[in-house]
């Protein structure tokens, strides 16, 4: 199914499990509910799918705490299910990738529990363990992205651990090789299974400076922000040493045909180039998140999509993402009209697509009540707005009681607008955002300059943003209005007699050009070029 390159041509879905589907009314999504809906996936015309955790945690962090990397949490099923779920995805052409989470464990995790049982356990050294400062205080000042010191003090051994993320997340020493052959072995077991990839949770993580030297202050700390921004990471996160792990992994997976390794890496745009390694030996797609922060206007994305295409290097294939399980949603970052315009943006840059589930039918980031905040990040940082829960919350199927989503209050709330706003009344409407999202993904597959034509941008100014994708003799030009206001565009790369392609608006398909393209506020085309 799609050769060594599948990745390359494919869109990829990023489902949240506790999200999607309940399948055995107990208000959290799971794996026989995500089979369940593999049809509405496959009738998406995505090509793969990617699941967030769900192996064995105590869910401090929701799956991204794992006390069990080769065991399904029976809160999403058992290994049959898996198994059931990966055979049926395979059945319908859609690949599966799943989340490795190798940065840190649960601290349930029972190498966590040796290693912090004594100071001579055979697994000490598998976590990054550290005599308190003379004074008793912590090792160094490593901040938690979750809030407060990135050490805590073991009593029973006298040292402290280092925690990236919550103290329930103590960070493994990939430094030590037994921790490197036993994730290597992880990978291996689903490998085996059939899976087709992993997408690598804070892979710019893994490495830590030797010396555990201190931080220095960030300069441009904004007061306000997340507390952990007041420090930069030099010395805690991408250090030089972890391009022989990431070169290590992509050894792992190269061992089997056709499987992809999807880095996470949040770093400026010259870092994020090294993660596909030295001659191209890391990780084939590390992920490009510029959009997920972005000030929403022509010029702003026009300099990132240049930036980005000038960085990459020779060979290497690039990615655009627009939401995931971390950030607040596009349609409230963008407003719900320029939705579909970022919707076409994504759907005709050049490079492999992920899309969030829910972001199709134009879910909004939910305003979360105080009294159902489950985010551990949103409960430690109370707030500023860091919460997660918003981007989170129940898939809107249908305009039943809980949404289609179960038949119980579900874990996070869904909001009132999911009568109105769900997938079946969305799919009946044929200018819907699903429907828009259904046609994007439709004409990126029978329009190959979309998939694999070069990009080129054409001048533009104000609201405008406009490129060429493909070739002379083979290509499509893509209008986009960033703002609200109409605008006749007039520009040589447009053809006398051109046919527009698709509209956002998805009412004028075949409307021939003459002369001038009037585009309405927020309106995004795709015009044939010849
Ligand atoms: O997120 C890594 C990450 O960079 C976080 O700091 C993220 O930005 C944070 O959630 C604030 O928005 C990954 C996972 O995607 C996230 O869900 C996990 O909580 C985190 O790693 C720890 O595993």
């Amino acid at each position: 199914q799609g050769g060594e390159n599948w990745w390359r041509d494919g869109i990829f879905y990023q489902i949240y499990p506790r999200s999607f589907q309940d399948g055995d009314g107990d208000g959290v999504g799971d794996l026989a509910g995500i089979l369940r809906r593999l049809p509405y996936v496959k009738s998406l015309g995505v090509d793969a799918i990617w699941l967030s955790p769900i192996f064995p945690s105590p869910m401090a962090d929701f799956g991204y705490d794992i006390s069990d990397y080769t065991g399904i949490d029976p809160l999403f099923g058992t290994m049959a299910d898996f198994d059931a779920l990966l055979a049926a995805a395979h059945d319908n052409g859609l690949k599966l990738i799943l989340d490795l989470v190798p940065n840190h464990t649960s601290d349930q995790h029972p190498w966590f529990m040796e290693s912090r049982s004594s100071r001579d356990n055979p697994k000490r050294d598998w976590y990054i363990w550290r005599d308190p400062a003379p004074d008793g205080s912590v090792p160094n000042n490593w901040l938690s992205e979750f809030g407060g010191s990135a050490w805590q003090i073991d009593a029973a051994t006298g040292q402290y651990y280092y925690h990236a993320f919550l103290a329930q997340q103590p960070d493994l020493n990939w430094r030590n090789p037994e921790v490197r052959a036993a994730i290597y072995d992880v990978m291996r077991f689903w490998l085996e299974k059939g899976v087709d990839g992993f997408r690598v949770d804070v892979i710019w993580h893994l490495i830590k400076d030797s010396e555990f030297r201190d931080n220095p202050p960030n300069p441009h700390y904004v007061e306000g922000r997340p507390p952990n921004e007041s420090i930069l990471t030099q010395y805690s996160t991408d250090q030089p040493e972890v391009f022989d792990v990431i070169a290590e992994m992509r050894r792992v997976i190269d061992a089997y045909p056709a499987r992809v390794l999807i880095g996470e890496v949040y770093l400026p745009l010259h870092r994020l180039m090294a993660y596909y390694g030295n001659d191209l030996t890391g990780a084939q797609m590390p992920f490009n998140f510029a959009l997920l922060s972005t000030f929403w206007s022509a010029r702003s994305i026009e300099k990132i999509i240049d930036d980005y295409e000038k960085a990459l290097p020779t060979g290497a294939w690039p990615n655009w993402v627009l939401g995931n399980h971390d950030r607040p949603r596009v349609a409230s970052r963008v407003g719900p009209e320029q939705a579909r315009v970022a919707a076409m943006l994504l759907l005709t840059l050049r490079g492999t697509p992920t899309l969030y589930y829910g972001d199709e039918i134009g879910m909004h980031q939910l305003a979360i009540a105080p009294a159902d905040v489950r985010d551990p990040f949103e409960k430690n940082v109370p707030g500023i707005g860091v919460g997660r829960d918003g981007c989170r919350t129940p898939m809107q199927w249908d305009s039943s009681g809980f949404g289609g989503f179960s038949d119980v209050k579900p874990w996070l709330p869904l909001p009132e607008d999911h009568i109105r706003e769900n997938a079946v009344n969305l799919d009946a409407d044929t200018r819907s955002i699903l429907s828009l999202y259904k046609r994007l993904i439709a004409l990126r597959k029978a329009c190959p300059p979309l998939v694999s034509g070069d990009y080129h941008p054409i001048a533009a100014q104000g609201d405008l943003l406009i490129y060429r994708r493909g070739a002379e003799g083979r290509a499509v030009i893509v209008v986009l209005n960033l703002g609200p206001e109409p605008i006749a565009v007039t520009t040589s790369a447009i053809r006398f007699g051109s046919e527009i392609l698709l509209s956002t608006f998805l009412d004028r398909e075949g409307e021939q050009l003459e002369g001038v393209l009037d585009l309405r506020g927020n309106e995004g085309v795709v015009v044939a070029a010849n």
